[in-house]
């Protein structure tokens, strides 16, 4: 009889190397202690808990088989590497995790040697591990190259891109297919596992015809998984898989929850010969944990959270969130308008379109983790006379632009983009703030670009958006809920390029783009406590300008400051551009441009960083009275913040 060891195992681990030194026999406690620490992590934390859940066991699998960090692992997307992260020096900074200061949500290079490489977007893992295994080769390096990818990143075109490329090249690159799919897979049988590891031998070949006489005696649910392996691979009763069409030698599916059985097989990928090979794993998300289980969404992204009951803080809405606005403005115009249709790319909560899918669930089309193709799919909709709307984070647009430049915006096709979580995203860092997106967009000629400073002007410009049929559109709003305005009954078309001036002032012009409006009208407030009346203007549009109105403030005032919550090049560089052009810089008017600063702001508590990107009501006002040279007759507003302003060297 084997006696278990008592005390907690973890504690013994600080880096995998002290995980190889256990036997085999001790990795299922481990792998039960792992789970424990990132439930109770992630309870305090909040952030992606299921797809970790579901890797606890392949995390440790691959740690004990493989001499991490010479052998290399790629997390797809990242969001999966907490139990990774524990295991590989980081556990006493587990409770940091998406906390200022803290560890990231995702891998990131300069947080630890055994991240190999930075991720949080999807599908990047097979290239990157290509690259490293062919610089490997170049170096004469033997190491292990890993990427772990989900099924779900597994729908993006870059990494069939990946796959066609590492299979007409000998460079030894093992991906791990992690098959969570739980709508379609049944559990899989310890049949199918124990052909696997027969698979994944030197006998795979001759196993071949054997295997497919065997697969028609398998019980049901091997057959079906056989069957859904087939999906990917074309399966491996048929005699011939997909990836190895590509050149990718295919081993699988193996459960990614048993030890016994995947250990093995990971031995014999490990000490096999040359060129790609996929091991097809299939694993539960939220494995582990029954109210992840149990949840729709397998817990993919949770909040704080009772570990007893698994229930979640609820955060206490003061205003509908800018999601749920677009949401139900795009279905009350959908139900006047039987040409508008929705195309989410895999994120159709983060989005709304789930909720237009309810209603309209034939004019909805997610298109999986695909933004490239959702764009052109969405222009080839236009062709057609549909009023489609790509709904697509700002960041994840970034993936798709020579779709919008190609395919959308030299045919002029009138394609809605609808950018959500546009500017700063709070806890998921850089990778996720949509910063740039003004910028990419705003150089493309005849593109209509706005931006919603709360959301009653979102609701009316989803109505522009609908009326905007000879040329595509974008439409930014940000992360999170609105500002609690009073809501419109009905959205209603703007004018084209017209903004609107919200108060008059002399000396000053504050003039926003977006959400930043509630902040300048703050700043405004505090000028005049000092004695300085500004006017605030709120641009609504970035593309075409409301020239009319820039020149205006441009005459009437000593002081142009413009606000928006994006990189440079983007609505302030339109307006220089503009004033540069009609000489209106040429006399004594001061330009001010307020945007996200020339770095990448790192996760933290979204007041802090719209402090560190100097876009907070403060820091415009020592803007305004930096630029009027009032600066040192204002001791205690320069002690309360200073400007943001590029130095002169
Ligand atoms: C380019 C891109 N689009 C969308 C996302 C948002 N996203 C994060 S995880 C995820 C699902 C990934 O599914 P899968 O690869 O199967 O991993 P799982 O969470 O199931 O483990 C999506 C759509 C992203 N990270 N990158």
């Amino acid at each position: 009889m084997s006696t278990r060891p008592q005390t907690p195992l973890l504690d013994r681990i600080n880096l995998p190397a002290d995980l190889r030194l256990l036997p085999e026999s001790d990795l299922r406690q481990l792998a039960d202690e792992v789970r424990a620490e990132m439930i109770d992590a992630v309870s305090v934390t909040g952030g992606h808990l299921g797809a970790g859940l579901g890797v606890v066991e392949l995390t440790v699998a691959l740690h004990h088989v493989f001499n991490t960090p010479d052998d290399k692992i790629i997390w797809d997307v990242g969001h999966q590497a907490y139990p990774h992260k524990i295991l590989t020096g980081r556990r006493d900074r587990i409770r940091t995790l998406r906390q200022p200061g803290g560890l990231s949500g995702f891998t990131r290079r300069v947080e630890s040697e055994y991240d190999p490489f930075g991720a949080a977007h999807s599908s990047t893992s097979i290239s990157a591990g290509l690259g490293m295994a062919v610089g490997r080769d170049l170096k004469g390096g033997t190491n292990n190259v890993i990427a772990v990818i989900g099924d779900g990143a597994m729908s993006a075109g870059m990494a069939y891109e990946a796959m066609n490329n590492a299979g007409s090249m000998n460079s030894r690159l093992i991906i791990v297919l992690n098959d969570n799919d739980m709508s379609i897979a049944p559990p899989v049988g310890a049949m199918s596992a124990y052909l696997a590891r027969l698979l994944s031998g030197g006998t795979y070949r001759s196993m071949r015809n054997i295997a497919k006489q065997l697969a028609k005696l398998f019980p049901k649910s091997v057959e079906e998984r056989a069957r859904r392996a087939e999906e990917y691979a074309r399966g491996m009763a048929t005699g011939g898989t997909l990836f190895e069409e590509l050149g990718i030698y295919y081993v699988g599916p193996i459960d990614g929850h048993n030890l016994e059985q995947m250990l093995p097989v990971l031995k014999n990928v490990r000490d096999a010969g040359e060129g790609p090979i996929l091991v097809h794993v299939v694993t539960q998300k939220g494995k582990g944990y029954a109210p992840a289980e149990a949840a729709a969404d397998k817990y993919h992204g949770v909040s704080k959270f009772d570990v007893i009951t698994g229930t979640q803080a609820k955060a206490i809405a003061n205003a509908p969130s800018y999601t749920k606005v677009f949401a139900q403005s795009l279905i009350e115009e959908a139900e006047k308008d039987d040409k508008i249709v929705a195309i989410t790319a895999a994120m159709p909560s983060g989005t709304g379109i789930d909720l237009f899918a309810e209603r309209f669930p034939d004019r909805s089309f997610d298109v999986g983790i695909a933004e490239q193709h959702g764009v052109t799919f969405a222009a080839g909709l236009a062709t057609e006379g549909f009023k489609p709307f790509a709904t697509i984070y700002s960041t994840f647009l970034q993936r798709a632009y020579d779709q919008v430049v190609h395919d959308v915006a030299i045919q002029r096709l009138p394609v809605r983009f609808a950018l959500d979580r546009a500017g700063l995203v709070g806890a998921d860092g850089p990778t996720h703030a949509g910063a740039f997106d003004l910028a990419f967009l705003g150089c493309l000629p005849g593109f209509v670009i706005m931006a919603a400073a709360d959301e009653a002007e979102l609701k009316h410009m989803v109505a522009t958006q609908v009326a905007i049929d000879d040329a595509p559109s974008a439409l930014r709003y940000p992360r999170g809920e609105g500002v609690g305005v009073e809501m419109p009954q009905f959205g209603v078309p703007l004018e084209i390029g017209k903004g609107r001036i919200l108060r008059e002032g002399t000396k000053v012009a504050i003039l926003s783009f977006g959400t930043r409006l509630a902040e300048s009208l703050k700043a405004a407030d505090q000028l005049a406590a000092l004695g300085l009346t500004a006017t605030v203007a709120d641009a609504r549009f970035a593309k075409p300008l409301d020239e009319e109105l820039i020149a205006r403030l441009a005459r009437e005032h000593e002081v142009l400051i413009t606000v928006e919550e994006g990189s440079v090049g983007g609505f302030s560089s339109f307006v220089l551009d503009f004033l540069a052009r009609v000489g209106a810089l040429d006399g004594g008017l001061k330009v001010r441009p307020m945007t996200l600063p020339d770095f990448f702001i790192e996760q933290g508590k979204p007041e802090k960083m719209y402090d560190e990107a100097g876009l907070n009501a403060a820091q415009i006002v020592a803007t305004a009275l930096s630029a009027l040279g009032l600066e040192n007759q204002m001791p205690m507003l320069a002690e309360i913040a200073t400007p943001v302003a590029p130095k002169l060297v």
